[in-house]
């Protein structure tokens, strides 16, 4: 397979004046008619893009039918000699037929349950039509459907609608892969936004019949980001209607496509009693993460695919700052650096780290990353830290007023800051073109008032990076003096060396340092600080971050240490009880502190520290430190159990999610006690999904879920969403030593419908998500795993390939395991016919 590098971008040598497309639906026999209005502005012949599944039945130039002559097809490539092509502009005809219905890929055109989507990034346009598939390749565009279905969508304005026809006009250049196309037997629900400018916009979420009572989240959520795009960046909605279809069949969350989003429905589809809080709080936040793309992504695009994290990264800063200020910014950060350091730390830290900006690729759907987005977004954060909030809006200003309708790079986003701010950002770009996540060590030195404190960073050599130069790193600072009270307030110092020290003068007695305050930068932070000095900053520090950390830092130290044999740490139980049981601390907050840290971050962190982790022995310490929490605090659990409900009919806000959460984690360690009887009970009782499914997952865990599982399924068996709960919490919360075995009994089932991405996500994704189960001593989470992968290939390579980085951290374990995974890893990568995207990612992570 072919690298695609970034030092060989070329722009392409004609402008795109309008394109035109006519689509005849058809399960198996679709036509596409497209017209290219096209002018020369370089040299060269006319390369398109264009499937091996395209039945080509006309090519015209002008009006006049190309013939063989006039045209090379070799693989993705139709290539029209200069010879055929008249003058500086001309119209490019093609008339091709697509079979929708075999599509199991889920790009380019294809049937969901019996309704006719797209999903064209990044490069799903081609498999639709020849076509130049390139993001620089911006044109409005004309389209016009004919089908029976009852609703015919595409982007842009509806230009008339009459039975089995109608014609859409976007008058916004865009590329290809924002081009979307929707024909089902759909309803609405409906609703309108009036702009800051005083335009009416229709706002529709479509959904199959019977869906139509859990889309009023996913409207009121539209409605929310529009107008908070609005009030904090001062973006306004640009077309007359924006759509939304949920479809169950999507390899993605979801698709920013110009006025047409498409979700996957899981990220639409909410009840009370089918949803739970974390899906309501996903919904919203991808809701606003899509709206948002119709500036940073859409009116301003990406060069190139090596430019993804432009517009990931931005969009998903964008979507963070809204879900902190619609819910709590403190457990907002919280969570966003937990999924950071379980999905980008351990990207970063094994075979399959690369800069936020790739250089190079042979299938861009397989940067689709955590680092592309979240630490995309941890860039942007850092950078706005950097010249403030002035700075940072003067800058985005200036990116919208001078980028709008340009397909830019990240050299034109430093730029914009450059030119705003005055500042020089060449070393802080390493940060794009840099992989792997730095180490950064802080040791202190006190001297009669004087406060010395020297950092040394240090960025392990990632594959193809063996030399990491400094970076800039804003490292937020606070200090606390001995009876609790903060000294200084937040003081952001700038690091920029290798070694560099700050020194804090004027100091009356020696203070606590608090560091690294909000996550100021994604980095490991390395300092000497014991026990006393963590619960002392989990007590007092005035930064909740820093106060979440310093409890995680203490479970982690206890959990580490009793991987290797040691007993449950008192100072960790003592302080989280402490915390705990304080009425004064928000719950949402106290439920993240309770939550012990997973699995495989305790298996990264020994593996940095230079100790092969030993998934059992790990496992058996996260549920012995569990046991000694609840066993110590088995009284002020229980209160909290007993507190911490919810009155009245179910509402997904903030406040009644946080003292579900922490009556949750209440309820887990309490059932380690009661044998379940509690989660039986809440089980029986709750009246919404939240309460249901975390006693459900308690129930499993304490090994007595038989029958509520057979109860689960016959209430839910109609509904895809809940089934796939059901699939992915039984090899997720499963003794680790049945895990493989459930995944694969479940497998066996026939409502395991695997093409579906949700469905086999859930449950592989649930087996991966077990850690000691997924590494087996035996091998046989691997083997499950393989065995799914391989067949998920041959019909949907896009997620065969990313549910294969469940194998990513293969090199940390014993040599029995890894012996295990990577035989694992030779079975698939020696599969006859193996997908680009699968080749491509096992042979990183075995390189
Ligand atoms: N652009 C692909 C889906 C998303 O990140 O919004
Ligand atoms: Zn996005």
């Amino acid at each position: 397979f072919q690298t695609q590098y970034l030092a060989d971008y070329r722009p392409y040598p004609f402008r795109l004046n309008e394109t035109r497309l006519r689509f005849r639906l058809s399960d198996h026999a679709t036509e596409v008619e497209s017209e290219l209005d096209l002018t020369r502005e370089g040299d060269g012949p006319l390369v398109l893009d264009g499937g091996a599944g395209l039945k080509l039945l006309r090519l015209a130039i002008d009006g006049r039918e190309l013939e063989p002559g006039d045209f090379t097809r070799e693989g993705e490539v139709l290539t029209i000699a200069e010879t055929a092509l008249p003058g500086t502009s001309f119209t490019f005809e093609a008339h091709v037929r697509i079979d929708p219905g075999a599509n199991t890929t889920f790009e380019g055109l294809y049937l969901s349950g019996g309704m006719f989507c797209t999903q064209c990034e990044a490069e799903g346009f081609r498999h639709i039509t020849f076509y130049p598939d390139r993001p620089d390749v911006m044109g409005p565009f004309r389209v016009s459907i004919e089908s029976t279905k009852s609703i015919l969508l595409s982007n842009g304005n509806p230009v008339s609608t009459a039975p089995g026809r109608a014609e859409w006009h976007d008058p916004w250049p865009k590329p290809a892969y924002l081009f979307a196309l929707v024909a089902g037997d759909l309803v609405a629900i409906s609703d309108s936004f009036t702009t800051m400018s005083g335009r009416e916009v229709a706002l529709n979420v479509w959904v199959r019949p019977g869906d139509q009572d859990r889309a009023g989240f996913a409207m009121e959520s539209l409605i929310k980001s529009m107008k908070w795009d609005e009030e904090v960046y001062g973006r306004e909605y640009d077309l007359d209607v924006f759509n939304i279809v949920a479809v169950d069949d999507f390899n993605m969350g979801a698709m920013e496509n110009k006025g047409l989003n498409i979700f996957n429905s899981k990220l639409v589809l909410a009840s009370p009693e089918t949803a739970t809080d974390d899906d309501y709080n996903r919904i919203e936040g991808v809701i606003a993460h899509e709206y948002f793309h119709n500036w940073t992504g859409n009116r301003i695009t990406c060069r190139d695919w090596f430019q993804l994290c432009l517009k990931e990264g931005l969009t998903v800063f964008r979507d963070q700052q809204f879900t902190s200020d619609m819910r709590s910014a403190p457990v907002k950060r919280i969570e966003d650096v937990q999924t950071l350091r379980a999905r980008q730390f351990r990207e970063d830290q094994g075979p399959l780290a690369h800069p936020v900006r790739p250089d190079h690729y042979q299938e861009i759907n397989n940067f689709y990353t955590a680092t592309v987005y979240e630490k995309g977004a941890e860039v942007i954060g850092m950078l706005k830290r950097l010249v403030g909030d002035d700075g940072y809006k003067a800058a985005l200003d200036l990116y919208f007023d001078r980028h709008d309708g340009d397909a830019a790079t990240i050299e034109d986003w430093l730029s914009v800051f450059e030119d705003a701010t005055g500042r020089d950002l060449a070393q802080f770009k390493r940060w794009y073109t840099d992989a792997g996540t730095p180490r950064l060590r802080m040791d202190e030195a006190w001297d009669d008032g004087k406060l010395t404190l020297s950092f040394t960073q240090v960025t392990p050599p990632t594959p193809g990076q063996d030399d990491k130069p400094p970076r800039v790193i804003p490292i937020a600072v606070g200090l606390i003096g001995p009876n609790g009270d903060e000294v200084r307030p937040t003081e952001v110092l700038e690091m920029t060396e290798a070694t560099q020290s700050f020194a804090f003068e004027g100091l009356g007695a020696r203070p606590t340092v608090s560091v690294l305050r909000g996550f100021s930068a994604p980095v490991v932070l390395d300092r000497d600080l014991d026990d006393a000095g963590r619960a002392f900053l989990l007590a007092h520090d005035t930064d909740p971050f820093v106060r979440w950390e310093s409890g995680r830092g203490l479970a982690l130290t206890a959990l580490q240490a009793m991987a290797q044999g040691a007993e449950p740490d008192p100072a960790y139980i003592a302080a989280i009880g402490e915390l705990a049981g304080d009425d004064a601390v928000d719950p949402a907050f106290r439920a993240l502190c309770l939550q012990l840290p997973p699995e495989d971050e305790v298996a990264a962190r020994l593996s940095d520290a230079g100790i092969v982790p030993d998934p059992d022995a790990i496992h058996a310490a996260h549920l012995r430190l569990a046991r000694a929490v609840a066993e110590t605090h088995e009284g002020l659990l229980d209160r909290l159990y007993r507190q911490m409900t919810v009155p009245g009919a179910y509402i997904p806000d903030a406040e009644g999610a946080a003292r579900r959460a922490l009556r949750n984690v209440a309820l887990a360690r309490l059932s380690l006690l009661d044998g379940g009887a509690r989660a039986a009970a809440q089980f029986a009782d709750a009246g919404n999904m939240t309460e249901r499914f975390a006693a459900l997952a308690a129930l499993i865990r304490a090994g007595k879920a038989e029958g509520a599982l057979v109860e689960f399924h016959e209430e839910f068996a109609s509904n895809r969403l809940v089934m796939d709960k059901w699939y992915m919490v039984q090899p997720a919360a499963a003794d680790p030593s049945q895990a493989a075995a459930i995944t694969r009994k479940l497998s066996e089932r026939d409502d395991f419908d695997w093409k579906n991405p949700n469905r086999f996500r859930a449950l592989l994704g649930g087996l991966s998500a077990n850690h000691a189960g997924f590494h087996a001593a035996d091998g046989a989470g691997y083997d499950v795993t393989a065995d799914w992968l391989i067949r998920m290939d041959g019909a949907n390579p896009q997620i065969a390939a990313r549910m294969s980085s469940a194998f990513e951290t293969w090199w940390r374990y014993d040599a029995g395991r890894r012996e295990k995974s990577l035989a694992a890893l030779q079975r698939i990568a020696d599969t006859p016919r193996l997908s680009r995207n699968t080749s491509e990612m096992v042979s990183r992570m075995m390189a």
